[in-house]
């Protein structure tokens, strides 16, 4: 990691009086092999929390073990292998390989992340999408011989197929057409992203900070897509705002997914489902690394909440606005912002 500039590490620190968040006691979780109630136990639980853990996701475990561990291996390279490696195949900003910078408005964070693009056929990391990640062939296990870009690729290709499963399972919970929310993320546009952080442990020099309090990985926010599906390794870190606004964390699994409700289907369900506040809090000891898909609708897609569920002679409580003109939005704004109340009707 790069040596931090003065004044950084102190915003990326959390007063030492900030209270441990306690585990969330029932984490709603939906098993995708079940026979019988998975739509019902969907919309419960994005309704609640706008979150739940995915079991039963047919995702293969060996696959997801490759990715964690290509992922310690490229984020063990030196840093300017690092950039190297991407700035080589990466279009530039907000995509590549960046450390604790957050989107373009000054947030800091304990992290380094890669942010992909993700095209129709798997990840892409910008304009030579042919191209292989230039990674030195130690920096991977030989058990593990075919290139990253394409782990990636895989990954990302059997992470959208379930992901499109539980969006179909969250419109069949609202008594809409199957495909209303996947059609989105299936679509040959699709503005969908891969994102893979690393969260080294908590630094050293924050002993002396506040007495040695939290470090904030990535601080609180929603995200603004259609939907998030994150798989981490066993460090904990995740946090989720409950309705009231209190804290909680979520026990690390790494067999299971995470789904986070989005801002887009937010409002396309009228807000009926919730999209829930999260941050990532460093651990004192281990590294965390994990990796999100987010579906994102394509830039041209108007979206507004859907007739069925605003009812006859219901209020809309969002206005009409295309995926482009709301990302646009989003990332003018700082990270903890609430950027679906600019386009809320009065
Ligand atoms: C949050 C969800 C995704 O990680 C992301 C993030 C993006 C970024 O890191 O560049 C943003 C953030 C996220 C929301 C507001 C803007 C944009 C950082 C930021 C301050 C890739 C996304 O799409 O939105």
């Amino acid at each position: 990691m790069v040596v931090l500039a003065k004044g950084e590490l102190e915003q990326i620190a959390l007063p030492a009086v900030q209270k441990v968040a306690p585990p969330l006691a029932d984490v709603p979780e939906v098993d995708l092999a079940a026979a019988e109630g998975r739509a019902a136990a969907v919309r419960a639980a994005c309704e609640e929390h706008g979150f739940f853990k995915v079991t039963g996701h047919g995702v293969p475990l060996a696959l997801l073990a490759r990715m964690e561990e290509a992922a310690a291996a490229f984020f063990a390279l030196t840093q300017r292998e690092k950039e190297a490696a991407m700035s080589a195949v990466a279009p530039g900003s907000p995509f590549g390989y960046a450390s604790k910078r957050i989107g373009s408005n000054g947030d800091l964070g304990w992290v380094e992340y890669l942010l992909l693009g993700v095209t129709a056929a798997g990840a892409s990391t910008g304009e030579n999408s042919g191209a292989t990640l230039p990674l030195p062939e130690e920096a991977v296990p030989s058990a593990w011989r075919c290139s990253f870009r394409d782990l990636l690729n895989e990954y990302t290709v059997a992470v959208r197929r379930m992901t499109c499963e539980v969006l179909e399972l969250m419109a069949e919970g609202l008594g809409m057409e199957r495909d209303a929310f996947a059609r989105l993320v299936l679509d040959e546009e699709s503005d969908s992203m891969l994102r893979v952080n690393h969260y080294p442990p908590r630094p050293d020099q924050l002993k002396q900070l506040h007495g040695g309090g939290r470090v904030t990985g990535f601080g609180e926010h929603t995200d603004p897509q259609i939907i998030s599906v994150l798989r981490s390794n066993a460090t904990s870190g995740l946090e989720i705002a409950l309705r009231d606004g209190t804290w909680v964390s979520v026990p690390p699994d790494q067999s299971s997914f995470f789904v986070n409700v989005g801002d887009a289907l937010q409002v396309l369900t009228n807000g009926r489902f919730r999209s829930v506040r999260h941050r990532v809090m460093v651990n004192s000891v281990r590294s965390r690394v994990s990796v999100i898909f987010f579906g994102g609708p394509p830039p041209r897609e108007m979206l507004a909440p859907l007739l069925q569920l605003v009812g006859e002679g219901g209020r809309r409580r969002y206005r009409e606005f295309t995926w482009r003109e709301y990302k646009a939005s989003a990332y003018r704004t700082k990270l903890a912002e609430n950027r679906l109340c600019h386009f809320e009707t009065t």
